[in-house]
């Protein structure tokens, strides 16, 4: 089962490169693989089984914060109806957004990272994502509110890209980067 020590953290190479698309039909490795990141998730918000095995509660995973560097992600979250979202893919791909974006009023965390980093991280208010589930089937969903944002920083870290790379430019979208030398 994955816990925690099997979470690489910030600074780890794996979490800033791009990962590989997996080939369809996935074997039986990925599967696996995906599977387990799918029951962490269950596991996680499970609260007897997250105390024993000291595990921080999480809404989605990707499969390079296991050092894995393929595009597999999954995400086990509720709405503000209550309804479930629980999606395993293979190769996840935004196909469509809104121009409107959105944020989490309290910003975002990370499995990967463990400090609190204040910002609005901007979001797409509405994707729509296509994937391959583990059956192998082909599906495209439509996502608003916090299922979205979800999704979206899962997606950014098979782009090996982290929630606080998007805070900045929010901020002032017309700051410069400050040169390494100067800073
Ligand atoms: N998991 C975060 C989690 O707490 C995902 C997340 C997404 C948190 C958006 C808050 C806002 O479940 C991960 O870091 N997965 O990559
Ligand atoms: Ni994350």
């Amino acid at each position: 089962m994955i816990t925690m020590k099997d979470v690489i953290k910030e600074g780890h190479p794996t979490l800033r490169k791009i990962a590989e698309e997996v080939s369809i039909p996935a074997s039986h490795e990925d599967k696996e693989t995906l599977k387990k990141m799918m029951d962490f998730l269950h596991n996680s918000q499970n609260p007897e089984i997250a105390e024993k095995f000291n595990l921080r509660p999480g809404v989605g995973i990707a499969a390079p914060q296991i050092n894995v560097s393929k595009r597999m992600i999954a995400v086990l979250v509720t709405d503000q109806n209550e309804n479930l979202y629980e999606y395993a893919l293979f190769n996840p791909k935004i196909v469509s957004h809104s121009v409107e974006m959105t944020e989490l009023e309290n910003g975002e965390g990370c499995l990967s990272v463990d400090r609190d980093v204040p910002g609005l991280v901007p979001r797409y208010a509405r994707i729509t994502v296509q994937g391959t589930t583990i059956d192998g089937e082909g599906i495209s969903i439509r996502l608003r509110g916090l299922p979205a944002i979800v999704f979206q920083h899962e997606i950014d870290h098979l782009n090996g890209v982290m929630f606080y790379d998007r805070i900045e430019e929010a901020k002032d979208p017309f700051k410069q980067p400050v040169p390494e030398a100067f800073k």
